[in-house]
């Protein structure tokens, strides 16, 4: 009984540091690994970082697209500046990390469903979004329609009304609502769009 109390304090100690950030981020010895949280509007906790996943600034930068995809084949290609110039919505909406830890952020970015619209493809029975990561886990995940239609579902480019930071899925990365933080993709390069 005693090992086990002074496990929960151990922990507490360490999720009270978490959530102090600053100073007190570096004494929380537990933390999330992925410790260099960027500054200011991204400084809340990384799961993996750009460089653990081998995400190169060369595939981020000017030259990076989004492809849309529908299973008819029709291909669309939108260039980042592009996208910002679609309707932008913003929402606070928590990222819950199955590793023990969450966060709630203010996200902004453009509705999943209106990606599914540009696509030409309203009601698709699933969406597929892939990563610029190459193997690993979390590289990909299917979302369901429900997933897809909810207003809150964005392709985030921005945190905090800052770009996103690389480590936190720079230049574009999925948020969806009520959902383990592995459905929340980062550095997306492709969403599919697929009606049985
Ligand atoms: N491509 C990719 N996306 C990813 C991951 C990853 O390893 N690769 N980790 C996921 C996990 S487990 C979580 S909890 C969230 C964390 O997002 P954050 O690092 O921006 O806080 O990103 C998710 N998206
Ligand atoms: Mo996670």
């Amino acid at each position: 009984m005693g090992a086990v109390g002074a496990g929960s304090a151990a922990l507490l100690v360490t999720t009270v540091g978490q959530t102090l950030g600053g100073p007190f981020r570096n004494i929380a010895l537990l933390a999330p690994r992925g410790r260099d949280q960027g500054d200011g509007p991204n400084d809340f906790p990384v799961n993996k970082t750009a460089a653990y996943r081998h995400i190169k600034p060369s595939q981020t930068g000017a030259s990076w697209h989004l492809t849309l995809a529908t299973a008819a084949g029709s291909m669309a290609s939108l260039s980042r500046p592009q996208l910002l110039e679609l309707g932008l919505h913003t929402d606070e909406l928590p990222i819950a990390c199955v590793e023990g830890w969450s966060t709630v952020q203010r996200w902004t970015g453009v509705r999943l469903r209106d990606l599914a619209a540009l696509a030409g493809e309203e009601e698709p029975d699933s969406v597929l979004v892939e990563s610029l990561q190459q193997g690993g886990a979390f590289g990909s995940v299917l979302l369901s329609p429900t997933q897809l239609l909810d207003p809150q579902s964005l392709l985030a480019l921005k945190v905090n009304g800052a770009d996103l930071s690389p480590d936190h899925g720079f230049p574009a990365r999925v948020i969806v609502p009520a959902a383990p933080g592995v459905h929340n993709t980062k550095w997306v390069r492709q969403i599919t769009f697929t009606k049985s």
